[in-house]
């Protein structure tokens, strides 16, 4: 017994089936150079970049499963909707459709999973022999950031309205404004910088948001990460862990700026330190007490190096 051959209509809509995919895949493809953003940062360091993939790759599967999902709810509700008073056929225990809906989820977690273990890894890999180190401290309310040889670039803020910005202290000339309040953590771009992070009092939040990249400050803990930031460019940060009275200004910028011009910046600022009253050993190349709450007043404290 041979199958009974297509009605015409029914093999016109067959045909026009591939012709609608393509239609629909077709601008999905061709705008698939880049990767939609879906209102993140894709991420200013290699480091956060790969956290942006790993983001984009998870919403791109929400998709998937949630149209996937609305699709049967659309199916169920309209093709099995009640049509009289007689009661629907009744089944259970389709072993093959529980096994189904039990596995896929199954697997689409560790699919997710493994991929989100390999990105913290990359986040998390620290290179043997980093192009920069610097020693960032965080305190209430404000950041310090010591390069070698002295260079200590630091700003605290204990009045509203925060009186460090826009120039961004100890950092170079810096624009927008906007985004450059607070200190400066100047750092060679296309080159590997590693940030030795600690806090000099409560827990901190040293957070980039276009690094997609945040991690606490804490006292007596050292927490050591690599940046990469491949394009020269100004970055907003802040605290974000709330920490007292000026935790909200407790902001700072990150600068990052061709290699040879950050050498320039680096040797001035040295040659600077060095030349200043006292040279490198003077009291105010020391690291500074951080400002405790009993000291807040009006008046801001800053010192460049
Ligand atoms: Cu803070």
């Amino acid at each position: 017994m041979t199958a009974p051959p297509l009605r015409p209509a029914a093999t016109g809509r067959l045909r026009r089936w591939p012709l609608a995919v393509v239609a629909v895949a077709l601008p999905v493809l061709l705008g698939a150079c880049q990767v939609p953003h879906f209102y993140a940062f894709r991420g200013a360091t290699t480091q956060g970049h790969d956290e942006f993939l790993l983001y984009a790759g998870t919403f791109i599967a929400a998709i998937v499963v949630g149209g996937f999902t609305g699709v049967l709810i659309l199916w169920a509700v309209f093709r099995y909707r009640r049509r009289s008073e007689d009661m629907p056929r009744q089944f259970q225990y389709h072993i093959p459709l529980e096994l189904t809906y039990t596995i896929v989820p199954i697997i689409i977690v560790l699919v997710l999973f493994a991929f989100t273990v390999v990105t913290e890894n990359k986040m998390d890999l620290v290179v043997d022999h980093p192009d920069l180190v610097v020693n960032v401290y965080a305190f209430q309310w404000g950041w310090e950031f010591d390069y070698p040889n002295h260079v200590v670039v630091r700003a605290e803020t204990t009045s509203d309205p925060d009186p460090v910005g826009p120039a961004g202290p100890g950092g170079p000339s810096c624009s927008p404004a906007a985004w450059c309040q607070g200190p400066g953590l100047v750092m060679p771009a296309g080159q590997t910088t590693r940030i030795q992070l600690r806090s000099k009092d409560t827990i901190h939040g040293f957070y980039v948001p276009e690094f997609n990249f945040s991690r606490y400050a804490q006292p007596g803990v050292l927490n050591e990460f690599d940046f990469t930031v491949p394009h020269s460019g100004v970055y907003r940060a802040q605290c974000a862990q709330f920490c007292g009275l000026y935790h909200s200004l407790m902001l700072f910028h990150v600068v990052a700026m061709p290699p040879a011009q950050f050498r320039a910046w680096l040797s001035r600022e040295q040659s600077s330190a060095n030349t200043s009253v006292g040279g490198p050993n003077s009291p105010q190349n020391q690291t500074t007490t951080p400002t405790t709450p009993s000291t807040v007043n009006n008046t801001a404290a800053r010192s460049s190096r």
